[in-house]
């Protein structure tokens, strides 16, 4: 299976990408995650982005806060598909980070999930390499109908006074 390449911004991004980290160990997807900057260390993250489909990724996650350009410089630099997840910070609650993430112009896209949408970037992640794989498909699915019953569960519970 290819891997999921994460980087972060800083290491201060880790307790949101850890539950990235934790979504891709239950389904059994191998990942890599780096702390690279794109105004810090951007030519490490260059480096990771444009040998990324030869090094066995098959899609990216870019966690970053505030002025948050590392998934639009990822993505410029590889043809893998780059998911961005724009991260909190105190100045404007993520809002900052949204925004830069989420309008990238014309010609290079970064596909955005909410603010510290961590979660789901792992999910989409698996989505997209569940296009070419069944079995991780399937696992997709299981999570899905596990996740309903649970909902449903809760609900029974306040059916019968018993939540
Ligand atoms: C971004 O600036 C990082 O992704 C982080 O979310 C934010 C703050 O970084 P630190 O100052 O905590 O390293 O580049």
């Amino acid at each position: 299976m290819k891997k999921v390449g994460i980087v972060m911004g800083s290491a201060s991004d880790l307790p949101v990408v850890q539950k990235t980290m934790d979504a891709l160990k239950a389904l059994g997807i191998p990942y890599e995650a780096h702390v690279y900057s794109a105004h810090r260390t951007p030519a490490q993250a260059a480096a990771f982005a444009s040998s990324a489909r030869e090094n066995g990724f098959g899609v990216i996650i870019a966690a970053a806060g505030m002025a948050a350009h590392l998934g639009g410089v990822l993505a410029s630099m590889t043809t893998l598909p780059v998911i961005g997840i724009p991260c909190k910070s105190a100045a404007l609650d993520g809002m900052d980070a949204l925004l830069a993430t989420v309008q990238m112009p014309s010609g290079i896209p970064v596909a955005t999930v909410a603010i510290d949408g961590a979660t789901n970037a792992a999910l989409l992640a698996a989505e997209i390499l569940a296009v070419t794989d069944g079995e991780l498909a399937q696992k997709l699915a299981d999570k899905r109908a596990k996740d309903a019953a649970a909902v449903l569960e809760k609900d029974c519970a306040l059916q019968t006074g018993t939540p």
